[in-house]
């Protein structure tokens, strides 16, 4: 092994500055994909990245870009991590949304199938596809039913690869991946939001109530740095294949506000339901969690749970890191973050 090309999309997101470090590690040469916004794109990069990866300037939706970077680097392999991700985003904006996480996919398998068909090629796509489930555990063979114009562009671009790979002969696998976070993980997903929270509250940086959405939500949440293991290794398989990853755990959003207050010494009494339910400090009253109807969405995914033995038998994928330790990790980090 070693010498290997490949090409990251969203280099500069969670999953993307992750992938590049288990690449680096595997003395890979990463080139990142990275659009060009109103901001210097090393200024959205992890620091610890900049010299380490060839940046080279691109966009989902511009074809020319996408076909420039394969004509340059011919890359063995290709992973695309890059999506408008944050699945309340999608109701306000459903057109770019479908653009990029659809349209965009189409512009990389169709330039790899014009200019370098034997490119190994990795789609992100998701447990949000299962939406409204109906199996207690999602696995490969579970019914999609989604439930946002994210999931929606999401299962078009699984379908459009699976595609590909069967007219073309192009070794394409989608990893249909559940929540993953870490302390990379943008602050507007729910997860981080209550660490950074939690953390700015033991430092006393706020001291009002943090505001979230539903409580009720239940997701399987993994680290994010054990779900990137999986991407490479479906890449490394004689055939391409569709797998799920996921712990096989689900947790409500309380659940994890509950978690990460313990994590600083706090435990939370919940008082009310719905939009009238609040948490509170229970040995000194004080309100620490509210709820804000603004953060619903129009339709909710209220149950993912992964059945990922397919990834275990296959591919001997575990996942390391457990929702207590992701919980206390996020908030640790945090807390440094927030400490400087
Ligand atoms: P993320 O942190 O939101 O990162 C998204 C990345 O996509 C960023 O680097 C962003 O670049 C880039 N991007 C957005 N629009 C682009 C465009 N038009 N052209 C090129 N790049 C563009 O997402 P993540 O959590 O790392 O997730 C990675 C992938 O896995 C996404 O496709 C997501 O939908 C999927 N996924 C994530 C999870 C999860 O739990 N994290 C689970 C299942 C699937 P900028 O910095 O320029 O914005
Ligand atoms: O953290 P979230 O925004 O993640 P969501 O919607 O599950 O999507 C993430 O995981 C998907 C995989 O299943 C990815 F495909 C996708 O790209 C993204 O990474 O919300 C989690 C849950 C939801 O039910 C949401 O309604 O938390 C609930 N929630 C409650 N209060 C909130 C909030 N979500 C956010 N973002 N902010 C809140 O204040």
């Amino acid at each position: 092994m070693g010498n290997k090309t490949a090409i990251i999309t969203g280099i500069t997101g969670q999953d993307g500055s992750h992938l590049a470090d288990l690449l680096l590690e595997k003395n890979y040469r990463v080139i990142g994909i990275v659009r060009r916004i109103s901001t210097e794109p090393p200024s959205r990069m992890r620091r610890h990245l900049w010299d380490k990866v060839t940046q080279f300037p691109g966009d989902l939706l511009d074809s020319v870009s996408i076909e420039n970077a394969i004509n340059e680097f011919q890359p063995d392999e290709f992973y695309n991590l890059a999506a408008q991700s944050h699945v309340g985003m999608s109701w306000k904006q459903p057109e770019l949304t479908s653009a990029i996480d659809y349209f965009g996919v189409l512009n990389i398998l169709k330039a790899i199938k014009l200019l370098k068909p034997d490119t190994r090629f990795y789609q992100a796509s998701t447990s949000e596809m299962f939406g409204k489930v109906e199996d207690e555990f999602q696995n490969e063979k579970s019914r999609f039913y989604p439930r946002s114009p994210y999931a929606v562009a999401k299962l078009a671009a699984h379908w459009l690869t699976i595609n590909y790979r069967e007219s073309y002969d192009i070794h394409a696998s989608c990893g249909i991946l559940f929540n993953h976070e870490g302390p990379r993980r943008g602050k507007d997903f729910v997860t981080r939001k209550i660490t950074l929270h939690v953390a700015k509250h033991k430092l006393g940086k706020t001291d009002k109530p943090l505001e979230l959405g539903n409580l009720n939500s239940m997701r399987d949440w993994g680290y994010a740095g054990d779900y990137v293991r999986a991407m490479w290794l479906m890449l490394q398989q004689d055939e391409p294949d569709d797998y799920v990853i996921g712990t096989g755990k689900s947790h409500s959003v309380r659940d994890f506000v509950n978690a990460a207050y313990a994590a600083i010494g706090i435990s939370i009494t919940w008082q009310g339901e719905g939009v009238d339910e609040k948490g509170y400090d229970s040995t000194n009253g004080k309100l620490l969690v509210q709820v804000n109807p603004k953060f619903f969405r129009p339709a909710e995914v209220d149950l993912l749970r992964a059945d990922s033995s397919k990834a275990r038998e296959k591919l001997q994928w575990e996942p390391e890191v457990t929702f207590e330790d992701l919980v206390s990790m996020m908030v640790e980090a945090d807390l440094k973050e927030e400490s400087n």
